[in-house]
């Protein structure tokens, strides 16, 4: 029996109330869209899976309250969590602002995780007020990719939760060798079965196959790397 998926990620999304958390969701995982305003009580989640390089990867994707009578039951979300969106909302400074109080309550609730910057509400230029000069240099100097979007319009909502799941899977990948070996042989796999079934994908299979061979002696070469320094360090300490 095919499994349901490959991989299983927990995403949260985090940031000032009002900023467009739940409509990112909803964007996302629905492709839906509303005017009116409910504000998030406690925590809500939605699923979606996701196929990439041939790897099914469900997420889980919390969306936390951004109302500060909330906050206590907010952090212990954290728990378990592989990547974290942090929204602010362009045509509201003081949401920019925050921010950075944010990037500070994901530090003390998890040890290294992968995050993401986003801009909502990318939609009306005459009501932006954070321009995206200022938020690429603050993303750049906290080494955070930026993403501005509009959950209204539609507008690199798709992209930026793809980014961020890749970010989990090349970490995954690139931090844990026995990972690596399943992520390369559930590709392999894949691609044979692939090519099994459907005669005139073989050639096609065949390429996918020459180039994951190439991704694996890539991937080798870092991992060993990083466990001899590793080692080395150790000796040194
Ligand atoms: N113009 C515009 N409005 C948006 C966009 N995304 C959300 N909104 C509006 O902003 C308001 C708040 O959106 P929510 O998604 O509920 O905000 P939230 O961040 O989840 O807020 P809390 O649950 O209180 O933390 C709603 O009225 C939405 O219609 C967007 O991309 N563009
Ligand atoms: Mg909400």
């Amino acid at each position: 029996m095919a499994r349901e998926f490959d991989h299983l990620f927990k995403l949260l999304i985090i940031g000032d109330s009002g900023v467009g958390k739940s409509c990112l969701l909803l964007r996302f995982a629905d492709n839906t869209f509303s005017g009116s305003y409910i504000t998030t009580i406690g925590v809500d989640f939605k699923i979606r899976t996701l196929e990439i390089n041939g790897e099914r990867v469900k997420l889980q994707i919390w969306d936390t309250a951004g109302q500060e009578r909330f906050r206590t039951i907010t952090s212990t979300y954290y728990r378990g969590t592989h990547g974290v969106i942090v929204v602010y909302d362009v045509t509201n400074g003081e949401s920019f602002a925050n921010v950075k109080r944010w990037l500070h309550e994901i530090e003390q609730n998890c040890d290294v995780v992968n995050k993401v910057l986003v801009g909502n509400k990318n939609d009306c230029p005459s009501r932006k007020v954070v321009v995206t000069e200022d938020a690429q240099r603050f993303a750049n100097q906290m080494n955070i990719p930026l993403f501005e979007t509009s959950a209204k319009e539609n507008i690199n909502v798709e992209e930026m939760f793809l980014t961020i799941t890749k970010m989990v899977i090349s970490e995954l990948v690139f931090y844990h060798p026995l990972l690596f070996f399943i992520h390369v042989w559930n590709c392999l796999t894949r691609i044979k079965s692939m090519a099994v079934t459907n005669g005139e994908k073989c050639e096609f299979a065949h390429y996918k196959l020459k180039k994951k061979k190439h991704e694996m002696h890539y991937f080798l070469i870092h991992t060993n790397v990083q466990t001899m320094l590793g080692l080395i360090m150790t000796k040194f300490e």
